[in-house]
């Protein structure tokens, strides 16, 4: 106990001090900001660094999910066999209770306006969250995308119609015991990245009476058998899920359909709380079906149905890379502040602050960009421009269109998720060497490990799409025949606007060099085939 002991680095509240996150809110929402955001931020700024919840993060850590299939008696454990721990449970009722879904539709959808772009709000506090989350935000990421693909279908059918509304009440709620999280069941043995070769088979049942669980809830019509392998949010209420329709995964005229499933169903007894699990068993913590569930849209549309899921959870992936990258980032200022090396602070070492530095540029890059495309979901989800006074509105950074909005949303958030994954691990790389020894370690200070920043980061390269997929699929909007070429058009607006912007700014040496580059890219997606193209989309 006697000698040197570092004092330890104390963080500020993200609000006080991420400048980046503050350019962000003061250019994407109003000014001055209602104080009932900016005192919610700063309470949440406070509350994300506050003793229990870096207890819970703790905790989740610790305490790893298991599986109990046996009850004490030897009996198949029918109820839930999945074990999760306290912190974990805390930790997704906050998030749940803080509106981490919510926010993007509670306004909307009761036909209130918001007078800001709620997109914008959800994710500055989703960013706020994002580094003491212990990765609660993927369950809230699925379950964002499962609000959003059953809210286009509140109207298809009477039988599911209900259902649907039902189900999204839940997902969209901030009440903890009513809300459901929910999964997204697409991997399987055969392929994550390409989802053709799915083994799932669903089967319409003609005895309706199948459909319900014995309290009379109803359960779906179709059967679904299979065998999932990656299942990110298993104790979950409901999932999204496809499976093969038309009669067998092996047949030619079998297609690719999406479903809505509840995971839980009611089991005989009056409690309204007790359930077990729908006909599914987990093994190894891997899905095995033989559950129920609704069909989504038409039969073959899956793909095309869950991409309105991709769309958004890529959307939080992103900002879970620069939230994470940001925290790193926060961890390392407050490091410098402390620590010194040859007499001298870090906080004055030019060598460390030039480190630091080119680190910040880049978060800061990356934060524009994927607040940029943030915008440009609640825009496409009906916030109009009208609604709000915030710098970007005024100064048409923004498209104005709706066919521009869509074509950009769809053809930067790939390459954001690629990129944004990619920095925030490189980033939080730099990060932890940044605190020399300490930050290697899974040390016992939560808010101050960037290790575990480091290593769930690493994920997020993984799911939603790999990066060379994400690149794939880049090529494959921008070669989709004449849409394709439509998209390629508001693209280049977009790039020669920024370009021009970039000039404006006296960035003349950092516009020409971006210029070179873009018209190349430019050029090679207009004049080459998809099958040239495609290994090079990683570099594009
Ligand atoms: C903490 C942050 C949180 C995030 C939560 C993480 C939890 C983890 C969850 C997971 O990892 S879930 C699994 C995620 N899996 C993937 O992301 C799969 C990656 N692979 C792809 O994205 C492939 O490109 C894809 C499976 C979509 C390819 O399948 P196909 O059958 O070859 O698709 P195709 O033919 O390109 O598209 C079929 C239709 O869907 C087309 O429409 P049309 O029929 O009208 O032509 C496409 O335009 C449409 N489509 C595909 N992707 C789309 C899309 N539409 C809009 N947006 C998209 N992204
Ligand atoms: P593969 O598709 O076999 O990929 C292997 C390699 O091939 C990769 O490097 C990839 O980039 C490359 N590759 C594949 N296709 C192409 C191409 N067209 N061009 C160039 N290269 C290509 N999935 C779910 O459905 N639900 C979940 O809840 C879920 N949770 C997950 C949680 C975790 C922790 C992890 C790690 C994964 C999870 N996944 C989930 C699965 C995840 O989405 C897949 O792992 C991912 O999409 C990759 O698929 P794969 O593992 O089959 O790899």
């Amino acid at each position: 106990t006697k000698g040197f002991f570092q004092l330890k680095p104390t963080i500020p509240p993200q609000y006080l001090e991420d400048r980046a996150l503050l350019r962000i809110i003061s250019l994407y929402l109003p000014t001055p900001l209602p104080s009932t955001i900016s005192s919610d931020l700063l309470r949440f700024s406070k509350l994300v660094l506050s003793k229990p919840v870096l207890g819970y993060i703790a905790d989740a850590e610790k305490n790893l999910p298991y599986l109990k299939p046996l009850t004490s008696f030897g009996e198949e454990n029918r109820d839930d066999p999945l074990v999760t721990s306290e912190g974990w449970r805390r930790l997704q009722e906050i998030g749940i209770e803080e509106g981490i879904v919510a926010l993007a539709y509670e306004k909307n959808s009761n036909g209130e306006k918001a007078g800001w772009n709620p997109r914008i709000h959800q994710f500055v506090k989703y960013h706020i969250w994002s580094g003491s989350s212990a990765i609660v935000t993927c369950p809230s990421a699925m379950t964002d995308g499962a609000a959003k693909l059953l809210g286009k279908h509140l109207h298809d059918d009477p039988e599911t119609n209900e259902i649907f509304a039902h189900a999204r009440e839940r997902l969209i709620s901030r009440q903890n015991g009513f809300a459901w999280t929910s999964g997204q069941w697409m991997t399987e043995r055969k392929g994550g990245s390409d989802v053709r070769g799915t083994e799932t088979i669903a089967v319409k049942l003609n005895d309706a009476t199948d459909g319900y669980d014995t309290n009379g809830q109803p359960l779906g019509p179709w059967r679904i058998d299979g065998f999932k392998w990656f299942s990110s949010a298993t104790d979950a209420n409901m999932t999204i899920l496809l499976a093969k329709t038309g009669g067998g995964s092996d047949r030619k005229d079998s297609q690719i359909s999406a479903f809505y499933a509840p995971l839980r169903r009611r089991a005989n007894g009056s409690d309204e709380n007790q359930t077990e699990l729908n006909g599914i068993r987990i093994q190894r913590l891997k899905n095995k079906l033989g559950m129920r569930g609704y069909l989504i849209g038409k039969e073959g549309q899956g793909v095309k149905e869950i991409s309105h899921i991709l769309n958004i959870t890529r959307m939080q992936n992103i900002i879970s890379a620069v939230g994470a990258y940001g925290r790193g980032l926060a961890i390392s200022r407050a490091f410098a502040r402390v620590r010194s090396v040859s007499g001298k602070l870090l906080s004055d070492v030019s060598a460390h602050v030039r480190g630091l530095a080119q680190e910040h540029v880049n978060y800061t890059a990356h934060m524009h960009l994927s607040y940029f495309i943030a915008a440009l979901l609640g825009r496409s989800e009906g916030f109009e421009p009208g609604d709000d006074t915030s710098a970007a509105t005024s100064s048409g950074i923004l498209p104005k269109t709706m066919e521009e909005i869509n074509a950009l949303y769809r053809l930067l958030t790939p390459i954001a998720k690629a990129q944004t994954a990619l920095s925030a691990i490189s980033g939080l790389r730099s990060c932890m060497e940044s605190l020399g020894g300490v930050g290697y370690l899974e040390n016992e200070d939560p808010d101050l490990n960037i290790a575990r920043l480091f290593r769930d980061a690493n994920v997020l390269a993984i799911w939603e799409g790999t990066t060379d997929v994400m690149a794939d699929d880049f090529v494959r909007v921008v070669k989709r025949g004449k849409d394709g070429m439509k998209i390629l058009a508001v693209f280049e607006g977009w790039v020669g606007n920024s370009l021009r912007v970039a000039e404006g700014a006296g960035l003349k040496a950092e516009a020409a060099k971006l210029k070179n580059t873009a018209e190349r890219v430019l050029m090679d997606l207009r004049g080459k085939e998809k099958e040239e193209l495609a290994w090079r989309g990683r570099e594009y």
